[in-house]
């Protein structure tokens, strides 16, 4: 593995549905579809950095429970360039990062979600800035900054099983307090293992891997739901500036969009395995999708 900027192999796609890649070393036209392509490690979450204009990847690399330390965050140009593939990185000896998964940016902190402790690094630099343990977490997924600032966490409450994960019981969602405590939102089995979140002006919207929900969620941790898309293994959900709500099914390989108050999903991305935590470039509307089980970033503009 290497630190520097790694060169990167970009396939165009002849279109938004086309399955055969062609090889080509030019420049993408920007709303042509195109898979970013290189040494990505378990990628979970593309998060759009729009005031520095550049993607960041986190690379679980390995187990999604190991506490190994290899974990890393990459730096990828809207060009499709992977500027530092290992930005930030746990084999670096200032640096604790095991199994990163969702990532959010407030202030000059970029929060990563990392089994149970919500770590914090600067923005621009990327130098580690301390962590926020949440003791009973097993499986921490999601980050989101809410309106007034408060930061908000999932636990999709996952353990190693006989045969993969398995429910640990700590379903959760939890925020933290001035002293950057962890403060439960709500917790229980009925979570259905939540995973995305997205803040609005009176709590989140939560989507679930296990049960295939949508819910809101107010401050005082009170449920209302959502409409569900057609299929489950929810992920990752993004809110577009016209209010309509992307959201990733791992069950059938999509990214849905829906208008509220309508209430039916149409898909805007099919054919993508295992899409994770998706981010969304506002700058040129695109979808970013990390592909779990691939290895590689999928850059698709916004139908
Ligand atoms: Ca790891
Ligand atoms: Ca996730």
């Amino acid at each position: 593995m290497t630190n520097r900027p790694a060169a990167l192999a970009l396939t165009l796609l002849a279109g938004v549905g086309a399955c055969t890649r062609q090889n080509a070393q030019r420049a993408a036209p920007p709303d042509t579809a195109m898979s970013v392509v290189d040494s990505f490690r378990t990628p979970e979450s593309v998060l759009y950095d729009s005031a520095l204009d550049v993607y960041l990847v986190s690379n679980i690399n390995g187990s999604p429970l190991a506490k190994d330390d290899n974990g890393f965050i990459s730096r990828v140009s809207p060009a499709g360039r992977v500027e530092l593939l290992r930005w930030i990185d746990g084999g670096s000896e200032a640096v604790t990062l095991n199994a990163p998964k969702g990532m959010a940016i407030k202030g000059d902190t970029l929060f990563v979600a990392d089994l149970d402790e919500l770590r914090m690094f600067d923005r621009t630099t990327g130098v580690p800035l301390g962590a926020r343990a949440v003791r009973s977490a097993t499986f921490l997924n999601d980050v989101a900054v809410g309106p007034d600032g408060t930061v908000y966490v999932t636990d999709s409450g996952l353990r190693a099983g006989t045969s993969g994960l398995a429910p640990s019981g700590s379903d959760a969602v939890y925020r933290f307090d001035a002293s950057g405590n962890a403060v439960t939102v709500i917790r229980g089995d009925s979570l259905g293992r939540p995973n995305g979140i997205v803040p609005d002006e009176t709590g989140l919207v939560v989507v679930t891997f296990g049960s295939g929900d949508v819910y809101h969620l107010d401050a005082a941790g009170r449920r209302t739901a959502l409409p569900r898309p057609p299929a489950g293994q929810l992920d990752g959900i993004v809110r577009l500036a016209d209010g309509s709500l992307l959201i990733s099914s791992w069950e059938d390989s999509s990214v849905v969009r829906v208008v509220p108050p309508a209430t039916t999903y149409t898909a805007v991305v099919r054919g993508v395995e295992a899409p994770a935590d998706i981010g969304y470039d506002t700058r040129r509307s695109r979808i970013l999708i990390p592909v779990f089980t691939g290895n590689r970033v999928e850059i698709r503009p916004l139908p």
